[in-house]
């Protein structure tokens, strides 16, 4: 079985508390005050693999929970530091939290995202001491970690995405041009969970991503057959391979019935750039006729997945109509930038990423205080930390 959602609860380590203690030495009846702070509780961290393939590992534990800072001590000992557990997700990981706001798009390989903070640790009674107090009796508690209860839900990166009818040849064009074994079978719905395929360029240069998702009917968007399940593993695909059996004559009609479930699911999935597959055209005396007048379709393609007629050709073409993806921006005197927090569609104007000194922000400065600490709070930042705005470094307050 295939896994794209999971609906986790993570809960940060509680942060240790601090120490009320006094020297004590022989010959010094009256040390002074010497407790340390407690160490900070561990944060729940979600990062990117790009090994896993779905959420499945969530079936078996579904709650997680980080250590606990431990207490300081006397002559100054800090507390130990609370481990952090760290959660590895698929590549394409979406987090919502509760309330269905997205936290976090782990979209690239070690993309990370602190899921629940570590509790602030209690300070010790040593610093509590002034020229006025210098025995004060007191010390902090740790403070709890967060909590929550967070839903991952993986939509799959691929450059194109296989659609069309059941029964159309998906899954065997896929089979055909790349390294991926989907079953291929003479009934509707052979297809029942995602599939990747990596497809090589003939010359050796580049690679490419395929999906290929369950067949669609109509109906998909709203929940008949399978379809609807998986249209959001079409989203983040730059260019969808409508694949369609030409062996009728109806190939434009069933062009319009994926369209509607396309159009009805939304996502801008209705607007994304299309080549036309007609496939089994061994079947056919004649070429099948298909005369559509759609901007969105960049090329049709006539294939035999059977004969492997014109097979070599789609495949070649498939590299020219996915260009490569704009590398990362290059990491900077060894930086590593990961996205941590992006604001929902419509306010996409900044992005904090994490850095490997504090944080980052990427894009214009909000002018609403209370989003931008919003923000850096989501992205896990504290009190403290250092963000660098325009080249420039600030401290957290
Ligand atoms: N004659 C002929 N048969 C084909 C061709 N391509 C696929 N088929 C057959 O069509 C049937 C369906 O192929 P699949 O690749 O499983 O179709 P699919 O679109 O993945 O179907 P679902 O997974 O059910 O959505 C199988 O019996 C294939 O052998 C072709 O070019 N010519
Ligand atoms: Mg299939």
């Amino acid at each position: 079985m295939f896994h794209d959602r999971a609906r986790i609860h993570v809960q940060a380590g509680r942060g240790g508390d601090g120490s009320l203690h006094f020297r004590r030495e022989k010959h010094v009846p009256k040390g002074g005050p010497d407790g340390g702070d407690g160490g900070p509780g561990g944060d729940v961290v979600l990062a990117a693999d790009p090994d896993l393939r779905d959420l499945s590992a969530f079936r078996a534990k579904r709650r997680f929970k980080a250590a606990s800072g431990g207490p300081g001590r006397g002559a100054l000992k800090h507390g130990a530091t609370g481990e952090t557990v760290e959660l590895s997700v698929p590549v394409g990981t979406q987090v919502f939290d509760e309330d269905g706001q997205l936290i976090a798009d782990l979209a690239t390989p070690g993309a990370r995202v602190v899921a629940a903070r570590g509790g602030i640790a209690g300070r010790g009674n040593k610093r509590f001491a002034t020229p006025t107090r210098r025995a004060p009796r007191f010390a902090e508690t740790g403070l709890p970690g967060e909590e929550a209860t967070l839903d991952l839900r993986l939509k799959l990166l691929a450059d194109a995405a296989l659609v069309g009818l059941p029964n159309a040849g998906k899954s065997s064009l896929l089979t055909r041009i790349s390294n991926a074994k989907p079953k291929v079978a003479e009934y509707p719905f052979t297809t029942l969970a995602p599939v990747l395929g990596t497809v090589d360029a003939p010359d050796g240069s580049r690679q490419l991503t395929v999906a290929d998702v369950p067949g669609l009917i109509e109906g998909a968007s709203e929940g008949v057959g399978l379809g609807h399940e998986f249209l959001a593993h079409l989203e983040r695909a730059n260019l969808l391979l409508h694949v369609i059996d030409s062996a009728e004559d109806d190939a434009a009609e069933r062009l319009a019935t994926i369209d509607r479930e396309l159009a009805a699911y939304g996502a801008g999935l209705e607007r994304r750039p299309q080549a036309v597959v007609l496939n089994k055209i061994d079947l056919r005396t004649d070429p099948p006729a298909f005369d559509v007048d759609d901007e969105r379709i960049v090329r049709v393609f006539h294939v035999s997945c059977a004969t492997g007629a014109g097979v070599d050709e789609f495949k070649r073409a498939l590299f020219e109509l996915c260009p490569p993806r704009a590398p990362a921006a290059p990491a900077e005197d060894g930086l590593v930038d990961f996205l941590v927090y992006r604001p929902r569609p419509g306010g996409r104007r900044f992005r904090i990423l994490r850095t490997d000194r504090g944080f980052r922000l990427h894009g214009d400065v909000p002018a609403d205080e209370d989003e931008l600490a919003a923000a850096l709070e989501a992205a896990g930042a504290r009190k403290g930390d250092e963000i660098e705005v325009e080249g420039e470094v600030f401290e957290i307050q």
